[in-house]
């Protein structure tokens, strides 16, 4: 890669993925793109910006030929608890704008990535050491949306050969931008809420395991995948990511090594709870760790580390 477009760019993912591909391929590099425009104090307006809804191909073909990337980065949708409130607008975002940004990489020759998620998977897939080639019958809108990207990604690259890149990502926790609109969510705002309030009101009960992992190395992933030679990519559909399985007694217990104090309760939403008890407790990375290196740096322990030091300095900073 050496020239970037990324959609979604003010999002949780997309943040952090901007900010490192600038990193390393240049700020002129790397195109930002979103539906609305940055706030005033993003690091995101520091390199190239433009509006976009990706429901709009003309705009999407207008950017992509003006700013001629080698790859595009789609990362625009709508998470699971906000789609399955409006399963409609989530199907014409998150379908509408793939099918859009698969075309467009179709026509300009660009090397595509965009994320699955072990939303993916549904009540009949093996809940434990799930692999990465398995049933996918999802109960949600977000996992439909899931599972009909993957087979379209699949379906490009067979049939016109896109180089499509997918990867499903477990909860992605991080501190530099929140997520809105997840199921795993709660797993972001107890860190949050035990640094501000000494406690937190989980809306995911205790004993629901869930594939997570730290945002660096979620951000580290996408990266070495699209560097990865491409003959040694056997799955065009996904890859199956996760930096650890983790209950919500887990993380409250690694989060009292730092804060003795803090205090979890629960006030189960039963809407999260039954996309949560539908998706596995633990995946199979193998494929990924095997094919490309896939190496997670963060354990839940080290994690809790980097999000507290994280949200202090956040917080200090917005102080002053
Ligand atoms: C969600 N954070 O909760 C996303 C993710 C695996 C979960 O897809 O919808």
């Amino acid at each position: 890669m050496e020239r970037i477009m990324i959609t979604g760019a003010l999002g949780q993912i997309g943040t952090e993925l901007v900010l490192k591909c600038r990193e390393i391929y240049g700020e002129e590099n790397v195109l930002a793109t979103d539906i609305r425009e940055p706030e005033a104090d993003s690091p995101i307006k520091d390199g190239p910006f433009a509006l976009l809804d990706v429901t709009d191909i003309t705009r999407m073909e207008e950017i992509v030929s003006e700013f001629k990337p080698d790859a595009l980065m789609h990362m625009a949708a709508l998470l699971s608890a906000t789609a399955e409130k409006n399963p409609l607008l989530a199907w014409n975002i998150n379908m509408g704008g793939l099918v859009n940004a698969l075309e467009v990489s179709r026509e300009y020759n660009l090397q595509f990535f965009t994320p699955s998620s072990i939303g993916a998977f549904g009540p009949t897939t093996p809940k434990d050491k799930t692999p990465a080639l398995t049933i996918q019958r999802p109960t949600s809108m977000y996992g439909v949306n899931k599972v009909s990207g993957e087979l379209l990604c699949e379906y490009y690259n067979s049939k016109f050969g896109v180089d499509t890149r997918s990867v499903r990502f477990p909860g992605l926790i991080s501190y530099v931008k929140e997520p809105g609109g997840g199921t795993t969510d709660y797993a972001v705002e107890i860190y949050f809420d035990a640094l501000r309030k000494g406690e937190y009101t989980s809306f995911i009960d205790k004993g629901t395991y869930m594939d997570m992992m730290f945002m660096d190395d979620a951000i580290e992933a996408i990266i070495k995948l699209m560097e990865a030679d491409g003959d040694k990519i056997k799955h065009r559909c996904a890859y199956n990511l996760s930096g650890m399985s983790f209950e919500p007694e887990e993380i409250a217990e690694s989060i009292r090594k730092h804060i003795p104090d803090f205090v979890l309760k629960y006030d189960v939403d039963p809407v999260r709870q039954g996309i949560a008890d539908s998706w596995p407790d633990r995946i199979d990375v193998s494929c990924s760790t095997d094919e490309w290196g896939f190496s997670p740096q963060y354990d839940l322990d080290a994690m809790t580390v980097a999000m507290l030091e994280g949200i202090k300095a956040k917080d200090a900073a917005t102080q002053h």
